[in-house]
Protein backbone atom coordinates (compact mmCIF):
# COMPACT_ATOMS: atom_id res chain seq x y z
CA UNK A 1 0.00 0.00 0.00
CA UNK A 2 2.59 2.27 0.77
CA UNK A 3 4.49 1.85 -2.33
CA UNK A 4 1.47 2.38 -4.26
CA UNK A 5 1.04 5.72 -2.42
CA UNK A 6 4.32 6.92 -2.89
CA UNK A 7 3.85 5.82 -6.81
CA UNK A 8 0.92 7.59 -7.00
CA UNK A 9 2.59 10.34 -5.26
CA UNK A 10 5.85 10.36 -7.69
CA UNK A 11 2.84 10.84 -10.50
CA UNK A 12 1.53 13.58 -9.21
CA UNK A 13 4.98 15.25 -8.20
CA UNK A 14 5.88 14.13 -12.22
CA UNK A 15 3.07 16.01 -13.80
CA UNK A 16 3.00 18.66 -11.62
CA UNK A 17 6.48 19.86 -12.44
CA UNK A 18 7.37 18.47 -15.58
CA UNK A 19 10.37 16.04 -16.43
CA UNK A 20 12.81 14.57 -14.43
CA UNK A 21 16.08 15.80 -15.58
CA UNK A 22 18.79 15.33 -13.24
CA UNK A 23 20.65 17.75 -11.65
CA UNK A 24 23.85 17.96 -14.11
CA UNK A 25 23.13 21.38 -15.06
CA UNK A 26 25.27 22.66 -12.30
CA UNK A 27 28.38 21.87 -13.32
CA UNK A 28 27.57 22.40 -16.99
CA UNK A 29 26.42 26.01 -17.01
CA UNK A 30 29.30 27.34 -15.38
CA UNK A 31 31.17 30.29 -17.33
CA UNK A 32 33.70 29.02 -19.46
CA UNK A 33 35.59 32.46 -20.54
CA UNK A 34 36.35 35.35 -18.37
CA UNK A 35 33.86 37.72 -20.07
CA UNK A 36 31.45 37.17 -16.99
CA UNK A 37 33.93 40.23 -15.27
CA UNK A 38 31.58 42.16 -17.13
CA UNK A 39 29.07 40.90 -14.19
CA UNK A 40 28.88 37.65 -12.61
CA UNK A 41 24.94 38.04 -12.37
CA UNK A 42 24.43 37.51 -15.98
CA UNK A 43 23.01 34.29 -17.00
CA UNK A 44 23.62 31.63 -19.58
CA UNK A 45 20.98 29.64 -18.13
CA UNK A 46 19.74 27.25 -20.54
CA UNK A 47 17.16 25.17 -18.54
CA UNK A 48 14.76 26.64 -16.31
CA UNK A 49 12.03 23.81 -16.73
CA UNK A 50 10.80 22.55 -13.50
CA UNK A 51 11.98 19.32 -11.89
CA UNK A 52 13.04 17.72 -8.71
CA UNK A 53 16.28 16.38 -7.93
CA UNK A 54 15.07 13.27 -8.37
CA UNK A 55 14.87 11.92 -4.62
CA UNK A 56 12.12 9.95 -3.11
CA UNK A 57 8.98 11.85 -2.32
CA UNK A 58 7.23 10.73 0.88
CA UNK A 59 3.93 11.84 1.89
CA UNK A 60 5.21 15.13 2.64
CA UNK A 61 7.53 14.16 5.04
CA UNK A 62 10.04 17.17 5.48
CA UNK A 63 13.09 14.58 5.83
CA UNK A 64 12.85 13.82 2.03
CA UNK A 65 13.68 16.32 -0.84
CA UNK A 66 10.54 16.61 -2.56
CA UNK A 67 10.51 19.88 -3.96
CA UNK A 68 7.52 21.56 -3.66
CA UNK A 69 5.73 24.88 -5.79
CA UNK A 70 4.41 27.12 -3.48
CA UNK A 71 3.46 30.09 -5.45
CA UNK A 72 3.81 30.93 -9.25
CA UNK A 73 4.05 33.72 -11.42
CA UNK A 74 6.33 36.22 -9.34
CA UNK A 75 8.15 38.96 -11.49
CA UNK A 76 11.58 39.55 -10.68
CA UNK A 77 11.10 38.75 -7.28
CA UNK A 78 14.06 39.64 -4.37
CA UNK A 79 13.76 38.93 -0.71
CA UNK A 80 12.06 36.30 0.60
CA UNK A 81 10.49 37.60 4.15
CA UNK A 82 7.95 35.22 6.75
CA UNK A 83 5.70 36.46 9.15
CA UNK A 84 3.84 33.70 10.50
CA UNK A 85 2.08 31.38 7.63
CA UNK A 86 2.38 34.28 5.20
CA UNK A 87 5.09 35.28 2.87
CA UNK A 88 6.13 38.51 1.80
CA UNK A 89 8.62 38.73 -1.15
CA UNK A 90 9.84 42.06 -2.78
CA UNK A 91 9.80 42.19 -6.56
CA UNK A 92 12.02 44.59 -8.65
CA UNK A 93 9.85 46.49 -10.38
CA UNK A 94 8.32 48.14 -6.97
CA UNK A 95 5.80 45.96 -5.52
CA UNK A 96 5.27 43.23 -2.96
CA UNK A 97 3.87 39.92 -3.35
CA UNK A 98 1.94 38.11 0.30
CA UNK A 99 1.26 34.33 0.00
CA UNK A 100 -0.69 32.57 2.46
CA UNK A 101 -2.03 29.34 2.17
CA UNK A 102 -1.44 29.37 -1.71
CA UNK A 103 -3.05 32.58 -2.41
CA UNK A 104 -0.77 35.34 -3.91
CA UNK A 105 -1.94 38.95 -3.50
CA UNK A 106 0.48 41.95 -5.29
CA UNK A 107 0.68 45.13 -2.86
CA UNK A 108 2.21 48.15 -4.45
CA UNK A 109 4.43 50.37 -3.15
CA UNK A 110 5.01 53.81 -3.09
CA UNK A 111 7.66 55.20 -3.00
CA UNK A 112 8.60 59.11 -3.04
CA UNK A 113 11.49 58.54 -5.78
CA UNK A 114 11.44 56.46 -9.33
CA UNK A 115 12.65 53.12 -9.45
CA UNK A 116 16.12 52.78 -11.31
CA UNK A 117 15.52 50.50 -14.53
CA UNK A 118 19.16 49.22 -14.64
CA UNK A 119 19.82 45.33 -14.87
CA UNK A 120 20.48 45.15 -11.19
CA UNK A 121 18.89 47.90 -9.73
CA UNK A 122 15.25 48.82 -8.36
CA UNK A 123 13.45 47.33 -5.66
CA UNK A 124 15.78 44.76 -4.30
CA UNK A 125 16.24 44.45 -0.33
CA UNK A 126 13.42 44.25 2.24
CA UNK A 127 13.33 43.22 5.38
CA UNK A 128 10.12 42.89 7.89
CA UNK A 129 10.91 44.71 11.25
CA UNK A 130 11.02 42.93 14.09
CA UNK A 131 7.81 43.84 15.20
CA UNK A 132 6.24 44.18 12.31
CA UNK A 133 2.72 42.56 13.85
CA UNK A 134 1.61 45.27 15.67
CA UNK A 135 3.82 48.24 13.59
CA UNK A 136 3.13 46.96 10.19
CA UNK A 137 6.57 48.30 9.04
CA UNK A 138 9.40 47.20 6.77
CA UNK A 139 12.54 48.75 5.60
CA UNK A 140 13.86 48.66 1.82
CA UNK A 141 16.97 49.01 -0.07
CA UNK A 142 15.86 50.71 -3.62
CA UNK A 143 17.75 52.31 -6.30
CA UNK A 144 16.48 55.33 -8.23
CA UNK A 145 17.45 58.36 -10.57
CA UNK A 146 18.66 61.19 -8.79
CA UNK A 147 19.18 64.71 -10.85
CA UNK A 148 22.67 63.93 -11.39
CA UNK A 149 23.15 60.23 -11.39
CA UNK A 150 21.61 57.10 -9.70
CA UNK A 151 21.51 56.10 -6.15
CA UNK A 152 20.22 54.20 -3.35
CA UNK A 153 18.43 54.58 -0.58
CA UNK A 154 17.37 52.15 2.52
CA UNK A 155 13.97 53.44 3.99
CA UNK A 156 11.01 52.57 6.29
CA UNK A 157 7.71 51.60 4.54
CA UNK A 158 4.36 50.64 6.24
CA UNK A 159 2.05 48.16 4.81
CA UNK A 160 -1.66 49.70 5.07
CA UNK A 161 -5.21 48.49 3.06
CA UNK A 162 -3.00 45.86 0.98
CA UNK A 163 -0.84 48.83 -0.30
CA UNK A 164 2.88 50.03 0.68
CA UNK A 165 3.87 53.16 1.43
CA UNK A 166 7.35 54.70 2.05
CA UNK A 167 7.33 56.31 5.54
CA UNK A 168 10.96 57.52 6.26
CA UNK A 169 14.58 57.90 5.17
CA UNK A 170 17.45 55.65 7.23
CA UNK A 171 20.32 56.40 4.50
CA UNK A 172 20.36 58.17 1.22
CA UNK A 173 22.58 58.97 -1.25
CA UNK A 174 24.59 55.84 -1.39
CA UNK A 175 26.06 56.22 -5.13
CA UNK A 176 24.90 53.35 -8.02
CA UNK A 177 25.48 52.79 -10.79
CA UNK A 178 25.03 50.55 -13.87
CA UNK A 179 26.15 47.36 -12.00
CA UNK A 180 27.22 46.03 -8.64
CA UNK A 181 24.72 47.52 -6.29
CA UNK A 182 24.06 45.13 -3.90
CA UNK A 183 20.77 45.29 -2.39
CA UNK A 184 20.71 42.77 0.74
CA UNK A 185 19.01 43.90 4.02
CA UNK A 186 18.92 42.14 6.57
CA UNK A 187 18.54 42.83 10.81
CA UNK A 188 21.52 40.77 12.79
CA UNK A 189 21.16 39.39 16.22
CA UNK A 190 22.00 42.34 18.16
CA UNK A 191 18.68 44.42 16.14
CA UNK A 192 20.93 46.14 13.92
CA UNK A 193 19.67 46.56 9.93
CA UNK A 194 23.03 45.26 8.20
CA UNK A 195 23.14 46.58 4.29
CA UNK A 196 25.29 44.89 1.69
CA UNK A 197 26.36 47.65 -0.96
CA UNK A 198 28.41 46.68 -3.96
CA UNK A 199 31.24 48.63 -5.60
CA UNK A 200 29.21 49.95 -8.63
CA UNK A 201 31.73 48.94 -10.82
CA UNK A 202 34.74 51.45 -9.71
CA UNK A 203 36.85 48.52 -7.86
CA UNK A 204 38.92 50.89 -5.81
CA UNK A 205 36.39 52.75 -4.20
CA UNK A 206 36.52 49.17 -2.24
CA UNK A 207 39.09 49.74 -0.16
CA UNK A 208 37.88 53.76 0.38
CA UNK A 209 36.55 53.83 4.18
CA UNK A 210 34.86 56.87 3.32
CA UNK A 211 32.88 55.34 0.25
CA UNK A 212 29.71 53.29 1.43
CA UNK A 213 30.40 51.54 -1.64
CA UNK A 214 32.11 47.87 -1.46
CA UNK A 215 31.05 47.81 1.40
CA UNK A 216 28.29 46.19 4.77
CA UNK A 217 26.96 48.77 6.40
CA UNK A 218 25.64 48.63 10.14
CA UNK A 219 22.49 51.00 10.94
CA UNK A 220 20.81 51.61 13.91
CA UNK A 221 16.82 50.88 12.81
CA UNK A 222 15.98 54.44 12.96
CA UNK A 223 19.22 55.02 10.74
CA UNK A 224 21.50 56.53 13.35
CA UNK A 225 24.92 54.83 13.41
CA UNK A 226 25.27 52.34 16.13
CA UNK A 227 27.95 53.86 18.91
CA UNK A 228 29.75 50.68 18.20
CA UNK A 229 30.68 50.63 14.88
CA UNK A 230 34.08 49.84 14.35
CA UNK A 231 34.81 53.17 12.57
CA UNK A 232 33.95 56.31 14.39
CA UNK A 233 30.81 58.18 12.55
CA UNK A 234 31.02 55.71 10.00
CA UNK A 235 28.03 53.26 8.92
CA UNK A 236 30.97 51.18 7.08
CA UNK A 237 31.10 47.72 9.31
CA UNK A 238 33.16 45.59 6.93
CA UNK A 239 35.30 46.61 3.43
CA UNK A 240 36.85 45.50 0.64
CA UNK A 241 33.88 44.03 -0.83
CA UNK A 242 32.62 43.49 -5.23
CA UNK A 243 29.36 43.24 -4.91
CA UNK A 244 27.80 41.41 -1.58
CA UNK A 245 24.36 40.17 -1.66
CA UNK A 246 23.83 37.50 1.33
CA UNK A 247 23.59 37.78 4.76
CA UNK A 248 23.53 35.31 7.66
CA UNK A 249 23.95 34.27 11.27
CA UNK A 250 24.32 31.28 13.26
CA UNK A 251 22.80 31.11 16.35
CA UNK A 252 25.29 31.79 17.95
CA UNK A 253 26.28 35.06 16.15
CA UNK A 254 28.93 33.84 13.69
CA UNK A 255 28.15 36.04 10.59
CA UNK A 256 28.88 34.91 6.87
CA UNK A 257 28.10 36.99 3.98
CA UNK A 258 28.24 35.87 0.05
CA UNK A 259 29.83 37.91 -2.81
CA UNK A 260 30.06 37.96 -6.47
CA UNK A 261 33.65 37.90 -7.64
CA UNK A 262 35.32 39.06 -10.38
CA UNK A 263 36.32 35.95 -13.10
CA UNK A 264 34.15 33.64 -11.16
CA UNK A 265 35.98 33.39 -7.64
CA UNK A 266 32.87 33.86 -6.26
CA UNK A 267 33.53 33.95 -2.03
CA UNK A 268 31.72 33.23 1.10
CA UNK A 269 33.22 35.17 3.75
CA UNK A 270 33.44 35.42 7.54
CA UNK A 271 32.39 39.05 8.10
CA UNK A 272 33.42 40.62 11.61
CA UNK A 273 33.74 44.31 12.08
CA UNK A 274 36.33 46.38 10.88
CA UNK A 275 37.79 44.02 8.67
CA UNK A 276 39.11 44.65 4.67
CA UNK A 277 37.93 41.60 2.75
CA UNK A 278 40.60 41.97 -0.07
CA UNK A 279 38.67 43.51 -3.45
CA UNK A 280 40.20 44.60 -5.57
CA UNK A 281 44.13 43.78 -3.98
CA UNK A 282 43.22 40.09 -3.21
CA UNK A 283 40.69 37.62 -4.60
CA UNK A 284 40.50 33.45 -4.51
CA UNK A 285 43.65 31.97 -2.51
CA UNK A 286 45.50 35.45 -2.57
CA UNK A 287 46.18 36.72 0.43
CA UNK A 288 47.89 39.63 2.54
CA UNK A 289 48.39 40.11 5.89
CA UNK A 290 45.76 42.83 6.57
CA UNK A 291 42.98 41.04 4.54
CA UNK A 292 40.33 38.32 4.77
CA UNK A 293 40.34 35.54 2.42
CA UNK A 294 37.24 33.89 1.81
CA UNK A 295 35.92 30.66 3.92
CA UNK A 296 35.12 29.21 0.88
CA UNK A 297 35.34 30.30 -2.89
CA UNK A 298 33.96 28.76 -6.54
CA UNK A 299 37.47 28.95 -8.02
CA UNK A 300 38.69 30.76 -11.08
CA UNK A 301 36.35 28.35 -13.70
CA UNK A 302 32.98 28.15 -11.93
CA UNK A 303 30.71 31.02 -11.03
CA UNK A 304 27.94 30.76 -8.34
CA UNK A 305 26.90 34.67 -8.67
CA UNK A 306 25.77 33.54 -5.17
CA UNK A 307 22.57 35.85 -3.71
CA UNK A 308 20.92 35.22 -0.96
CA UNK A 309 22.26 33.13 1.97
CA UNK A 310 20.46 31.14 4.96
CA UNK A 311 21.73 28.95 7.58
CA UNK A 312 20.25 26.07 9.84
CA UNK A 313 23.72 26.35 11.87
CA UNK A 314 24.75 22.39 10.03
CA UNK A 315 25.09 24.15 6.98
CA UNK A 316 25.33 27.25 4.95
CA UNK A 317 22.31 27.77 2.07
CA UNK A 318 23.78 29.54 -1.06
CA UNK A 319 21.41 30.92 -3.63
CA UNK A 320 23.37 30.63 -7.15
CA UNK A 321 22.04 32.97 -9.95
CA UNK A 322 24.57 31.96 -12.64
CA UNK A 323 25.11 28.33 -10.88
CA UNK A 324 21.41 27.67 -11.24
CA UNK A 325 20.97 25.81 -7.86
CA UNK A 326 20.44 26.03 -4.30
CA UNK A 327 24.18 25.10 -2.68
CA UNK A 328 24.81 23.62 0.53
CA UNK A 329 27.82 24.51 2.70
CA UNK A 330 28.67 21.96 4.96
CA UNK A 331 30.18 24.40 8.09
CA UNK A 332 32.19 21.04 9.24
CA UNK A 333 33.92 20.29 6.13
CA UNK A 334 33.10 22.86 4.13
CA UNK A 335 32.25 21.34 1.20
CA UNK A 336 29.40 22.60 -1.56
CA UNK A 337 27.15 20.04 -3.64
CA UNK A 338 24.25 22.00 -5.19
CA UNK A 339 20.93 20.74 -3.49
CA UNK A 340 18.56 21.59 -5.78
CA UNK A 341 19.30 22.70 -9.54
CA UNK A 342 17.27 22.37 -13.30
CA UNK A 343 14.36 25.27 -11.88
CA UNK A 344 16.74 28.40 -13.09
CA UNK A 345 18.54 31.50 -11.47
CA UNK A 346 17.76 31.53 -7.92
CA UNK A 347 17.98 34.68 -6.18
CA UNK A 348 17.00 34.04 -2.26
CA UNK A 349 16.86 31.42 -0.08
CA UNK A 350 15.74 31.33 3.79
CA UNK A 351 15.42 28.52 6.94
CA UNK A 352 12.26 27.82 8.17
CA UNK A 353 11.89 25.34 10.98
CA UNK A 354 12.44 21.70 8.60
CA UNK A 355 12.24 23.41 5.12
CA UNK A 356 13.94 25.75 2.92
CA UNK A 357 12.01 28.06 0.94
CA UNK A 358 13.78 29.65 -2.34
CA UNK A 359 13.08 31.52 -5.27
CA UNK A 360 13.95 31.23 -8.57
CA UNK A 361 14.69 34.49 -10.68
CA UNK A 362 14.43 33.78 -14.26
CA UNK A 363 11.99 36.93 -15.36
CA UNK A 364 14.27 40.04 -15.02
CA UNK A 365 15.59 39.10 -18.24
CA UNK A 366 18.62 36.93 -17.49
CA UNK A 367 17.36 33.44 -17.51
CA UNK A 368 15.06 31.25 -19.80
CA UNK A 369 11.57 32.00 -18.03
CA UNK A 370 9.10 29.23 -18.16
CA UNK A 371 5.13 30.41 -18.63
CA UNK A 372 4.62 30.68 -15.38
CA UNK A 373 8.03 31.63 -13.93
CA UNK A 374 9.23 33.05 -11.24
CA UNK A 375 7.86 30.19 -8.28
CA UNK A 376 8.67 30.35 -4.36
CA UNK A 377 9.72 26.13 -3.64
CA UNK A 378 10.11 24.83 -0.58
CA UNK A 379 11.90 21.51 0.23
CA UNK A 380 12.76 19.39 3.33
CA UNK A 381 15.82 19.89 4.54
CA UNK A 382 15.13 17.69 8.10
CA UNK A 383 17.38 14.95 8.56
CA UNK A 384 19.69 15.71 6.11
CA1 LIG B 1 37.36 38.98 -0.98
Amino acid sequence: MKHLRRFLLMLGVVSFLGILTGCSSFNDNHLETPQNDVDSEQSESSGSDDSTNGEDSDDGNPTTNELTVVASDLDAPWSIQKAGERFYISERDGAIVTIIDGEVTRQPVQLEKELAAQSEAGFMGFVLAPDFEDSQEAYAYYTYQGDDGTYNRIVTIKLTDNEWQETGVLLDNIPSGNLHAGGRLAIGPDDKLYATVGDIYEEEIAQDKDSLNGKILRLELDGSIPSDNPFEDSYVYSYGHRNPQGLTWLSDGTFYASEHGSQANDEINRIEAGKNYGWPMIEGDETNDDMETPIVHSGSSETWAPSGLATDDDSLYIAALRGNAVLKMDLADQTIEPIVSDVGRIRDVIVDGDYLYFISNNTDGRGNPSEDDDKLYRIGIAGE
